[in-house]
């Protein structure tokens, strides 16, 4: 939009005056965020209800993405930067005496997701918005979000993340849009004169579902789309059912906090209330606009697409049935075949502990009705694909078996697409996790590679880089990121890979900054910053990272006089409250930190920083400073990965294992400008198979690794008694199953090409920018017109 300075400044204060009856001065840094962010919004209001009408004239298919989280990151930057305000704001700002960054920083990140599937529903959200695709989010406003990391003595301990306490300025309360859900009590099917069956309910317990929606600010292009976050209230008019205070805890505790549980599904009732509480509402609210907007509900199919993001939203199906047949009166095949039109699934795990399912008993007690529904649809399956495929393979495949409801069947069954998110991943589906439904249901299988949002991951967080190819290439690969290509040409021009290098100092400076700052750690920026960002998690391997800091301290301590390139290993990960291995490694990674930060023989050559609170801004801090992107899961456990697109779209070079979507951009970039190492899935799969894996013999047979695992246990890293000890019996008592010490020297024997190769700065850059260059291949705007082309059937706008 079109906005002059001096209007912003009159705006700004103006906004100041209505909120605070007060002179700017007198605001603080808060009050300060909250006026501009009205003021955006004011701005963006008329495109938001355009957009809606525009949908509406049109008649256009709407997209619902459901995911149980969305990980958003701060939208004040990237509302600005859509609405192309960002550069008049931040100027207006400067002349009143204020700093945008500062003022920026003030806006609480909201952590409405744990990780990779969160952030990849936050991407995806901004992506159909510039596209033009009628793209609706779905999920749940949680009053806390993942918990506040802190550490004390190096432990993990876990505060509330209270980030609603000065409300939450993007977001507008919609009453006249609730619906009400209901669990428990008992149902039963009444017979009607015209011979249908009529389910009655007694003894429910409703809820009250609010929508509270935020709007999805579009790239240039005047759209605004919704991401709609349900929040559970009691119902108005059962004031009287519900007195004790405990019942209306029950209550407000199905939107209370997020499942900070990223490893397996939480086995509790709870996590079940969340899951078909917001399936429920959106499921409700997207039939009633549907109605509303008078297309015959045949033509749902035509009209809906619904998006189910991993298993967490897979009630959407039965709900689905559950509201044509007893709500519209549809036949069973009627809603069966709209219901399957609708729906597409995505998987994103082949971790057999994270594959969701309920025990039946719990089930039935919870959602009565929509138990019923999955009954049938068993017994539908059962009885269509048993004279086909055998009793054997049915009794694997079915939603009901050895007593739970098995959620990523039922929604493979329930829809009409299923796709993994990196080639290997989805390959592993088909022979591995989902291996007879494959075979039931071939044609439904597909992949979609994963994307990243390169408008907040390299134009906002690396705002130094971006200017630095708009002047080289010009300013079209902000729409088009595949045009980062054409950077390539500058491999050979010094002057760029010069330029390249300054930009990489300047974020590294940025980093050591914060870290000076929150931590008290001095980090040199000519060493290589080494990165690991991500959950903290045994398949995903920072224990492998922390046996190469070991390795790098002891070489330090035996040849203090050997050339040594510096290196500072940045580290940041949550760990789930209840996964004790994980914060073992917390602890270990925290200890070792002490022990080489503090060692005055290893002065500033070698670093570690683990920064506290990993999430989306800190990560936009992070990423822009690194030189090695660390990606050393065990193969085939790491669906696809993300943050190791974005690394590379900001000039870090992987260090990375033949897993997920690494396997791409290491293709994408070339081998020669990455670390690829270690054992393949086939021989991962090997191991599996032949049971003859001996994690022991390695330790054997390598001195130098025998020294790392012996000094977990023998006091040369002082403070970890037990947690050493644990470490340690996971790896030889129990037989490290993820192959830490298998890949162990392939590791490390790249980690010292890395020390070496970046010492040819000019070679290291032109590899960098290689990185830089292939990176528009994962852009979210071509993987959403993927799905948009494939899965959802609708139009978007073309990426130019
Ligand atoms: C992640 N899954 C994958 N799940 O691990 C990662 O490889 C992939 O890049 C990403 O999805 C996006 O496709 C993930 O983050 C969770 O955190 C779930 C949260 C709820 C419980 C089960 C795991
Ligand atoms: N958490 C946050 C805050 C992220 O920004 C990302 C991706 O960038 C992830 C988790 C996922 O990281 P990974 O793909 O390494 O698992």
């Amino acid at each position: 939009m079109k906005l002059t300075c001096a209007q912003f400044k009159k705006d700004f204060l103006s906004e100041i005056e209505t909120l605070y009856s007060t002179a700017l001065n007198d605001t603080s840094t808060i009050g300060q965020f909250i006026a501009l962010g009205q003021l955006v919004r004011r701005y963006n209001s008329q495109s938001w209800t355009r957009t809606a009408k525009l949908y509406r004239d049109q008649h256009q298919k709407q997209v619902y993405y459901f995911s149980i989280e969305f990980l958003p990151g701060r939208l004040l930057a990237s509302n600005l930067l859509n609405l192309n305000l960002l550069d008049t704001v931040k100027k207006g700002l400067k002349e009143l005496g204020l700093d945008f960054e500062t003022i920026s920083r003030a806006e609480p990140d909201p952590a409405l997701g744990n990780g990779g599937l969160g952030r990849l529903a936050a991407c995806y959200m901004d992506a159909m918005a510039s596209l033009k695709i009628a793209g609706n989010g779905n999920g749940i406003r949680y009053r806390y979000g993942l918990f506040k990391q802190v550490f004390m003595d190096g432990y993990q301990v876990e505060l509330p993340d209270d980030w609603l306490h000065h409300g939450n300025v993007w977001e507008t309360r919609r009453d006249n849009k609730s619906c009400l859900v209901q669990f428990g009590g008992n149902v039963w099917l009444q017979p009607q004169p015209d011979g249908s069956l009529q389910p009655q309910y007694e003894n429910t317990d409703d809820v009250l579902a609010v929508p509270y929606d935020v709007g999805i600010v579009g790239y240039h292009n005047d759209i605004t789309n919704t991401l709609r976050l349900w929040s559970a209230e009691l119902p108005p008019s059962a004031s009287e059912s519900y007195s004790s205070q405990e019942q209306r805890d029950r209550i407000s505790d199905i939107t209370k906090v997020l499942y900070p549980d990223d490893s397996n599904s939480a086995g509790q009732q709870l996590r079940l209330r969340q899951e078909y509480f917001f399936s429920s509402a959106g499921v409700q609210s997207i039939v009633r606009d549907f109605c509303a907007s008078h297309h015959g509900l045949r033509n749902l199919g035509k009209k809906v697409a619904i998006h189910i993001n991993d298993t967490h939203p897979t009630l959407v199906i039965p709900e689905m049935m559950r509201l044509l047949m007893d709500e519209h009166h549809c036949t069973w095949d009627v809603a069966w075949t709209l219901t399957t039109q609708v729906m597409s699934y995505t998987n994103h795990t082949i971790l057999q502990e994270a594959l969701e399912t309920w025990p039946i008993d719990m089930f039935k007690g919870l959602l009565p009705r929509i138990y019923q529904i999955i009954v049938e649809i068993d017994r539908r399956y059962r009885e269509q694909q048993t004279p086909i495929f055998g009793k054997a393979l049915v009794d694997q495949t079915a939603p009901l078996g050895n007593g739970q409801v098995r959620m990523a069947y039922l929604a493979v069954i329930g829809s009409h697409s299923v796709n993994g998110v990196a080639p290997l991943h989805t390959e592993l589906l088909k022979t591995d996790v989902l291996r007879g439904l494959y075979q039931v249901y071939p044609e439904r299988f597909n992949n979609k590679t994963n994307g990243i949002a390169t408008r907040r991951w390299v134009q906002l967080a690396n705002q130094p880089l971006a200017h630095l190819i708009d002047q080289t290439i010009g300013t079209d690969w902000r729409r088009q990121p595949d045009l980062l290509q054409t950077l390539l040409p500058y491999q050979q021009d010094d002057h760029f890979l010069h330029q390249l290098g300054q930009v990489k100092q300047i974020n590294k400076q940025a980093l050591a900054a914060y870290v000076q700052r929150t931590m008290g750690i001095k980090i040199r920026t000519d060493a290589i910053y080494d990165v690991q960002i991500k959950r903290l998690h045994a398949y995903k391997r920072q224990l492998l990272h922390v046996f190469e800091i070991l390795r790098e301290y002891f070489q330090l301590k035996d040849h203090p006089q050997a050339p040594f390139v510096p290196r500072v290993h940045v580290f940041g990960a949550k760990a789930a409250p209840s996964y004790h291995y994980a914060k073992a490694i917390i602890k270990l990674i925290n200890v070792v930190a002490d022990l080489v930060n503090q060692d005055p023989a290893i002065g500033d050559r070698l670093k570690v920083v683990f920064i506290p609170n990993y999430g989306v801004s800190i990560a936009e801090l992070i990423i822009p400073a690194a030189d090695v992107s660390e990606q050393i899961s065990t193969a085939s456990k790491e669906a696809s990965g993300t943050s190791n697109m974005k690394l590379m779209a900001n000039g870090a070079l992987s260090l990375a294992t033949y897993d997920g979507a690494n396997i791409d951009i290491i293709q994408a970039a070339g081998a020669e400008n990455e670390y690829p190492f270690g054992l393949k899935v086939d021989e991962v799969y090997d191991y599996y198979h032949r049971g003859n894996y001996h994690a022991a013999d390695f330790y054997q047979a390598d001195p130098e690794l025998k020294r790392i695992l012996d000094s977990l246990v023998d006091g040369t890293i002082p403070g970890i008694p037990t947690v050493g000890r644990e470490i340690y019996d996971s790896l030889l008592r129990y037989n490290d199953e993820f192959f830490v010490l298998a890949d162990y020297r392939a590791y490390v024997t790249q980690q010292q090409q890395i020390s070496r190769d970046f010492q040819d700065q000019p070679t290291w850059q032109q590899r960098s920018l290689a990185n830089i260059a292939a990176s528009g291949h994962f852009a979210a705007d071509l993987a959403v017109a993927r799905y948009a082309d494939d899965i959802w059937q609708v139009p978007h706008e073309r990426l130019n």
